[in-house]
C-alpha cells in the first residue's frame, strides 16, 4: 500500500528556526475553503520567478540587499519582463544573481509549481513560477551517483552575486534561517526539503497588513503533488553516505545518532576493505545495538541477510524500518539475546545453509572482553570475526 505523504507542519518540526504558528495562520484543506475565508478578490496580478538552488542537502540562498525582502534570505528570482515566459525569466535571474547557467530545457523540467501571494492592504496578487534547480558542485557531491540525464555542474567558485543578492550556503536543509525568510517559506520551503518524493506545490498564501516587517500569514492552503515514483532531485544526486544519514535525520530517528552513524559508516568501510570472500551471504553483528553496522553491510555488500545480535532494544527496529528500501529482498533480524547464546545459535543456523566463509561476524564497541569472547566464539566455528 502507497505511504501517505507526510503533512506541512509535521515536515517543519524537523527545522531548527521555524516561525511560530501564529505566524503561518490558519491551514486550510482546499482552495475553495481559503478563497472563503480570504474574501478579497484581487484586482491586478504581477508574474515572478522563484528559484530553489540545491547541491545535495545543502541549499544556495541570497541575502537581499534591496528591494522587496531587504536583509532577508530568499532562493533567487525577480519580476517578470515584458515577453518572457517564466522559463526565460528564470534562466535569466538565475544567471543575474548567481552566475549558474541553466539551459531552458532544464529549467523547463525544474518547474515545480506556482505560489499564489494575496494581501490585506494590496490588490495585486503575485504569482510566483516556482523551480527547483539541482546543482553538481565537484567538491561536494560523486557525479556517478546522479541519475539525471542533463547535469548541472557549477565550479563552487564560479558562483557569485550582485549589488542586489549575495549568494551563501546552508550545509544543512534543517538549519536554513527561516527566521529571517518570508514566513511562507516555513510552511512550503520545509516541506519541499524534507520530501523525500519529487514534489509538485500550488500554493495560496495570504498575508496581513504590514508587509516585511509583519511578516505574517492569516490563511494558506498548499496543493501537494507527490510523484511517489521518483526520489527528489537532493536525494538523487546525494551520495550513499548522506542518503541513509539524511533518511534518519528526516524521521527524527536518534538511534544511531549521528556519532554513532559516523562511526558504523567509518567501520563498515574498514570491515569491507578486510575481507576475505567478496561473496559474501550472511551478516552477524554482535552487540550491534540499533542495527546500523548490520543494516551498512547488508546494503553495501553481496549479503543477503543480518542478525544483530543484543540483549537490548536499542531505538527499537527504527534503522530496518527507516532503511528498509535500501535492502529490498534482503533481511534485516534483531535477535534481543546475550552473545555467549545468541551468537553461537545465529552461527549454528548459518551453517545449515551456508559456508563458514561467507558469514561474517562483526563488533564495533570499546569493551576487549566482549570482542575477545566474539573472537572465540567465531573461531570455534571456523567463521570470520
Ligand atoms: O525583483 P524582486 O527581487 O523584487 O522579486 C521578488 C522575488 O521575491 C521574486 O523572486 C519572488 C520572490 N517572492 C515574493 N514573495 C515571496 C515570498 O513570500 N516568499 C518567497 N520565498 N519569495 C517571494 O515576491
Amino acid at each position: 500500500m502507497p505511504m501517505a505523504p507526510p503533512v506541512l507542519s509535521d515536515c517543519r518540526k524537523k527545522f531548527i528556526n521555524v516561525l511560530p504558528e501564529q505566524q503561518l495562520g490558519e491551514e486550510h484543506s482546499s482552495l475553495e475553503s481559503f478563497r472563503k475565508a480570504v474574501e478579497i478578490v484581487p484586482r491586478k496580478r504581477k508574474e515572478f520567478s522563484l528559484i530553489v538552488v540545491t547541491n545535495g542537502n545543502r541549499i544556495l540562498l541570497g541575502l537581499k540587499h534591496r528591494g522587496f525582502g531587504k536583509g532577508m534570505y530568499n532562493s533567487f528570482g525577480g519580476k517578470l519582463e515584458q515577453g518572457e515566459d517564466s522559463v526565460v525569466a528564470a534562466c535569466r535571474e538565475l544567471h543575474e544573481e548567481t552566475g549558474i547557467c541553466v539551459t531552458m530545457k532544464h529549467m523547463t523540467e525544474s518547474k515545480i509549481g506556482i505560489l499564489h501571494f494575496t494581501f490585506d492592504d494590496d490588490p495585486t496578487e503575485m504569482c510566483v513560477h516556482l523551480f527547483r534547480v539541482n546543482i553538481y558542485c565537484n567538491d561536494h557531491v560523486t557525479v556517478e551517483t546522479a541519475s539525471s540525464s542533463e547535469q548541472i555542474v557549477v565550479d563552487p567558485l564560479t558562483i557569485r552575486g550582485c549589488d542586489e543578492i549575495t549568494p551563501e550556503w546552508i550545509e544543512n536543509f534543517f538549519h536554513i534561517p527561516l527566521h529571517n525568510m518570508f514566513a511562507d517559506d516555513s510552511i512550503w520551503l520545509t516541506y519541499l526539503l524534507a520530501s523525500e518524493k519529487k514534489v509538485c506545490l500550488d500554493g495560496w498564501f495570504h498575508f496581513l497588513e504590514g508587509g516585511q516587517e509583519v511578516n505574517t500569514i492569516r490563511h494558506h492552503f498548499v496543493d501537494i503533488k507527490t510523484d511517489t515514483n521518483s526520489e527528489s532531485p537532493q536525494s538523487q544526486t546525494m551520495t550513499l553516505e548522506k542518503r541513509l544519514f539524511h533518511r534518519l535525520h528526516s524521521k527524527n530517528i536518534v538511534s544511531p545518532s549521528p556519532k554513532e552513524f559516523n562511526e558504523a559508516w567509518a567501520f563498515a568501510n574498514v570491515v569491507k576493505k578486510s575481507l576475505p570472500c567478496k561473496d559474501l551471504d550472511c551478516v552477524i553483528d554482535v552487540a550491534g545495538g540499533h542495527g546500523a553496522l548490520a543494516a551498512i553491510l547488508l546494503i553495501t555488500t553481496a549479503a543477503t541477510r543480518a542478525v544483530v545480535v543484543d540483549p537490548a532494544q536499542v531505538g527499537r527496529d527504527s534503522v530496518r524500518r527507516a532503511w528498509a528500501d535500501f535492502f529490498p529482498e534482503k533481511e534485516l533480524r534483531y535477535r534481543h539475546e546475550c552473545l555467549r547464546s545468541g551468537l553461537p545459535a545465529e552461527l549454528e543456523s548459518a551453517l545449515k545453509t551456508t559456508s563458514c566463509d561467507r558469514i561474517l561476524v562483526v563488533a564495533c564497541h570499546a569493551c576487549q572482553h566482549l570482542s575477545d569472547e566474539t573472537v572465540k566464539l567465531s573461531c570455534k566455528f571456523g567463521v570470520h570475526a
